[in-house]
Parts: structure tokens; sequence; C-alpha cells
């Protein structure tokens, strides 16, 4: 069965969600085609901190009414160390910018509420899925649907399916290089119908591990530990994970901890990947189809959002005048905001965790790196410019 379209978009994440919706605003004939089912995509729980950049795209794609009222917004963030805990003033430092605590589900709830609402067209449960000729004019996507074969003719097609999706394999080795880098630990994550332990979020160096309070509203916290990669979640009941989180927490804090039954917990491992270039012919990557950052930079989502930002401008350039310029220019300009999140991804990752085989004088090193960045003006701007968000031009 054939279908035709603009603009096809494999996966129905928030990055294929975004771009779905902001093309349709402005005309442009697209469809998502989604391996898992919508309950399946919505029960993930993942990013919590959205940047400036990423609230004013999701203004301007009307999808921000929930977010407007729920979001919180935060000026600081605490890092603490040696058993002490310090604000980095992150509005102060970054020249009166801020960011928003709105988590990831409810930018997929809040993205799946309005392409319902203009009827956009998302299939989900597609299998094998494959991408055909898509250095010609008119690649088309070949998949299952409903027991069915099924051909989607486009002019484009956005690679939004995540890191393991088939969009980047479509790539041939010979004009793909990618640069990684595994870290040899990974987060135990926790979420909890319990109050935040405090207002801002806290990024916690300990000699057991790194640790991470964090929170999705004022009822709702989410806590992660650094643990073993090949961690089982089932060895860490909940009374486990709080017992360590208040070793990890300077004594004070620690006290301050409300506990209660989590509603969800999951391992995930810590990676840095960059696949450059992220367009092949009409083949575009998008959000982390194309990279990954280790989460303690709170980057990932982030990224995905000024990917979206970049292709749907060129789309748009392109279906309003025929210009391919942007389009080709894509990739690079992508990859040049993307590279500076990861490395401020991996300069946090590895200022705040525990390494097996960093030694005494990696330990020293790092003491030292915490105790120059709550010296130095200087550093604090460094963070704080980063955190926050680099500007989308
Ligand atoms: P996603 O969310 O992985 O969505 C990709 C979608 O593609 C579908 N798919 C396919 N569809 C069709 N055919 C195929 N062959 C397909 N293969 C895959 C998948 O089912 C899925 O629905 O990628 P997207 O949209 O680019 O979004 C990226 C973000 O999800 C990701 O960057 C963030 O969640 C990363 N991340 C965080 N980012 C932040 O900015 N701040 C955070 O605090 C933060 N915490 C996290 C995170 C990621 C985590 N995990 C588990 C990866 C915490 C965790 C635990
Ligand atoms: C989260 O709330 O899930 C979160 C916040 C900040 C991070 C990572 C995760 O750096």
């Amino acid at each position: 069965m054939g279908m035709q379209t603009q603009v096809a978009i494999i996966g129905g994440g928030p990055s294929g969600l975004l771009m779905s919706q902001i093309l349709q605003l402005n005309g442009i004939d697209n469809v998502i085609l989604e391996r898992q089912t919508r309950d399946y995509v919505l029960g993930r729980v993942r990013a919590g901190i959205i940047e400036q950049g990423t609230i004013d795209l999701l203004r301007s794609a009307d999808v921000a009414d929930r977010m407007n009222r729920d979001g919180l917004v935060h000026e600081g963030i605490d890092i603490a160390f040696a058993g002490e805990r310090q604000r980095v003033d992150l509005h102060k430092y970054s020249g009166g910018k801020t960011v928003m605590v709105y988590g990831q589900t409810e930018i997929t709830e809040d993205l799946y509420e309005a392409r319902d609402k203009m009827v956009g067209k998302i299939l989900h449960e597609v299998s094998d899925v494959e991408l055909h000729e898509v250095t010609s004019q008119n690649p088309y996507v070949t998949f299952k649907h409903e027991n069915q074969e099924k051909r989607l003719d486009c002019q484009f097609i956005a690679g939004c399916d995540g890191f393991h999706g088939v969009s980047r394999a479509t790539f041939p080795c010979s004009i793909l290089k990618t640069y990684e880098r595994v870290y040899p630990f990974a987060w135990l994550g926790l979420l909890s119908e319990t109050p935040p332990i405090s207002d801002e979020l806290i990024y916690v160096n300990h000699k057991n591990g790194f640790a991470l309070c964090s929170m999705r509203s004022e009822t709702r916290s989410r806590y992660y530990l650094q643990v073993p990669v090949g961690t089982d979640v089932n060895d860490w009941p909940d009374e486990r994970f709080w017992e360590e989180l208040k070793v990890r927490l300077p004594d004070q804090t620690a006290n301050e901890l409300i506990t209660g039954p989590s509603i969800e917990n999951a391992v995930a491992p810590l990676r840095s990947f960059v696949a450059e270039p992220l367009s092949h012919g009409r083949l575009f990557l998008v959000g982390d189809a194309g990279h990954i950052v280790p989460p303690t930079g709170a980057k990932g989502l982030n990224l995905a959002a000024s990917d979206v930002y970049y292709l749907s401008r060129a789309l748009l350039e392109f279906f309003q005048s025929g210009d391919e310029t942007a389009l080709k220019g894509y990739s690079n300009r992508a990859l040049q905001r993307i590279w500076k999140a990861v490395r401020f991804s991996w300069w946090m990752t590895l200022m705040l965790h525990k390494f097996p085989d960093d030694g005494e004088f990696g330990e020293k090193i790092q003491q030292t790196e915490l105790e120059y960045l709550f010296s130095s003006e200087a550093a604090l701007s460094v963070l704080a410019e980063n955190y926050v968000g680099l500007p989308l031009d």
C-alpha cells in the first residue's frame, strides 16, 4: 500500500514529535513512523531540565500551555563536595538566564495532545523500517504496519529514531565517522511521590560515587545514584537506594530527605557519542540518532530541540523558496553546537563522578577542580553559561 508525504519522520520521541508539530504548523505535510506504542513512549522517564532555547521553541510550536503553568524556573544549582553544599548562581553568572524543570514525559504528552488536535499522522508499532534512495530527489521508506507491507514516498527523511534506530545505520560506513566514549559507570534513577529535598537541584561528588537530587514538581522527586555498569535494578530495593543516597549527601541535607515508595526505577549507561556528518543526501539525523551525551549536563533533550530548530528552519526555507543552502549547512551548523554540549557534559561528568581507576592523583585533581570552581568568578561563569544553554545561532 502506498502513501505520500513531504517529510517522513522516523521515530516519535520528542525530536520526531516536535519536528512534526513545527512542520505541520508551517503547512508541511509529514508522517511519523514509530516502532513502539504510544503508552510505551509516554512511559519512559528521562530528561528534567530544559534551557531557555527549548522553552522558546516549545512556545513557538504552540505546545507550551502546561509548561507555562507548571514548569519550575530555577536560577541556580547546588554542588556538594567534601561534605559541603555550595550554590552556583546561574542567573547571576550567565547574565540573567535561567533553566526550567519540566519533564520529558510531560513534554511528550503535550506534543501528543497537540498532534492529536491537528490530526497529525503518526503510525505506531511499525516494524522493519527501511530507508531507500536517500541520495535521490525521491527517497522512500518501506515498513510493516498492521501486518501489511507499506511504502511511504517523500522528499526528505528526518531520522529522529534515537541511538538504536535505523536512520544512522543507513549511512554508508565510508561517509560516517563516529566518536565515542563509554564511561565506566551507570546511573540508577528513582522517581517518587515525595517533596523534593531542596528548591534547587543538588549535584553531589562523593567518594562512593556521584548522586543527583532533582525533581519533577513540588510533590514529585527524581534522584540518581552512580552505580557500576551492569547493575540490576532488582538489587536496589527502595530502602537500599535511600540509605545510599543519605550516605552521599552532606549530613544536614541528608536529614532533610523525605523518602517514600518509588514509582519508577531504571539503570542507564553513560556515553558520549557523535556521528559526523548528520546528513546523507535527503536523510537528516536529529537528536539521539546523531549524538548522545551523559546526562550530567542535562543536555540531551535540549540538543534534540536545537537540531529540530535548525532542520525545521532549513526545510521551511526549501519549501518556501526551493533554496537548499540551509539544508546543506544543517550538519555543520548543528554539529558546532553539539560538540560544545558534548564537551560540557563530558567535563561535568569528569568533575562529579568517581572514576574507579583514577587513583589518588586523579582524586586530588578532581577536588582541586571543584575548589577552583567556587574560588573563581570566571570558572563559575563558564559553568553557568553552558548549563543554561549556549545560544542557538
Ligand atoms: P528518543 O527519545 O530515543 O526517541 C527515539 C524514538 O524512535 C523510536 N525508534 C524507531 N521508530 C521506528 N523505527 C525504528 N527502527 C526505530 N528505532 C527507534 C523509539 O521507539 C523512540 O520512540 O530520541 P529523541 O527523540 O532524539 O530524544 C532524545 C531524548 O530522549 C534524550 O536526549 C534525553 O532523554 C537524554 N536524557 C536527558 N536529556 C536531558 O536534556 N536532560 C536530562 O536530564 C536527561 N536525562 C536522558 C536522561 C536519557 C536517559 N536515557 C535512558 C537514555 C535520563 C535518562 C535515564
Ligand atoms: C532529571 O531531573 O532527570 C535530571 C536533571 C538534571 C540532570 C540529569 C537529569 O543533569
